[in-house]
């Protein structure tokens, strides 16, 4: 049985470089006010806050050649990419706190880097109510936080898809996408084209949490060794969480999210995570970043009743 990690680091990355709406810049510090690292602690992990990186602001710059504010977002890559993996060097367990989630390729990118050298596998799961695969081609805004899976898989500018130990970063077959409920007309030839493996909203209706997260998890199991979470708030429906840039109606509610956390814990497999995009602007009060944090205690193990858990192996 899996037990929480013994050391967690939070690495915050104050920054709406990628988005088109301004805002998830405050989402590490809503993370904080909510109560992350003295909800981890309550679960018995320590808690190392390793505080904000400091990277250039947002210009607000109207797109070039299909991309918004290019250089700000690979600097903060940049950064994200290097913090991400220190923390595992030391042995930590990282969790990002977005800021936007263009700030996946960097996040990302030092996962691979750690992988690479510790000769171990790596698995992405993307909880997101969007595919994140645009190219500037395809992108109907320019904005990065839509780009950061392409950018992973090697289509993208290569200030980007050079941030890694090689190109791809990323191979985009061990992807694994749950929640997504809009895709571009052109990114989904992209997605299908690139071998990701997506569970949309309509295989969570037919076969419901449980189900849906039993393969997922399994398809992450075969690929062994590490599985990276990237966690943006907009997986969730809007009316549980409001406080994100981009709201797409139709998400998981609140027990199927509940559930979703819960298997990932009883996976065993997590060894890093991401919360991206939350946006404190579009929030009422601080209740998304409560409930991400709830939702992040249930990815660490809290549960209601004390349980031996069903112990799936994930190996189908
Ligand atoms: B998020 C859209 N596909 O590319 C685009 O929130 C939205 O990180 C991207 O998932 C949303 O602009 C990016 C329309
Ligand atoms: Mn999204
Ligand atoms: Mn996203
Ligand atoms: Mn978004």
């Amino acid at each position: 049985q899996k037990t929480a990690p013994e050391r967690v680091s939070l690495i915050g990355a104050p920054t709406d470089v990628g988005a088109g709406r301004r805002g998830s810049s405050m989402g590490p510090e809503a993370l904080r006010v909510a109560g992350l690292h003295k909800m981890l602690r309550g679960l018995g992990m320590e808690v190392v806050d390793r505080g904000d990186l400091i990277g250039p602001l947002n210009p607000e710059e109207k797109p070039v050649n299909g991309y918004r504010n290019l250089k700000e977002v690979a600097a903060w890559n940049g950064l994200v990419r290097d913090a991400m993996y220190e923390a595992l060097k030391d042995g930590d367990f990282p969790i990002l706190m977005g800021g936007d989630h263009c700030l996946a390729v960097g996040s990302i990118a030092g996962v691979a880097k750690h992988c690479h050298e510790a000769g171990k596998s790596l698995s992405v799961l993307w909880l997101d109510a969007h595919a994140d695969f645009n190219t500037p081609d395809t992108s109907p805004s320019g904005n990065i936080h839509g780009m950061p899976i392409a950018c992973l898989a090697g289509h993208g500018p290569k200030e980007l898809t050079g941030l890694g130990h090689a190109v791809p970063i990323l191979d985009p077959t061990n992807v694994i996408q749950v929640g997504i409920r809009s895709v571009d007309a052109a990114e989904k030839e992209l997605v299908a084209e690139n071998g990701l493996t997506v569970y949309d909203m309509r295989q969570i209706d037919e076969h419901g949490m449980r189900r849906v997260m039993d393969m997922a998890l399994a398809k992450a199991a075969e690929a062994g060794g590490h599985m990276h979470v990237s966690f943006d708030v907009d997986f969730l429906d809007p009316s549980i969480a409001p406080g994100v840039p981009t709201t797409v109606p139709g998400g998981p509610n609140y027990r199927e999210a509940q559930l979703c956390m819960e298997m990932i814990y009883d996976s065993g497999l997590t060894c890093s995570l991401d919360i991206m995009e939350l946006n404190p602007a579009f929030d009422r009060g601080n209740m998304t970043a409560e409930l991400a944090v709830e939702l992040v205690s249930s990815l660490f193990g809290e549960q209601t009743l004390a349980r031996t858990h069903s112990n799936r192996k994930y190996s189908l």
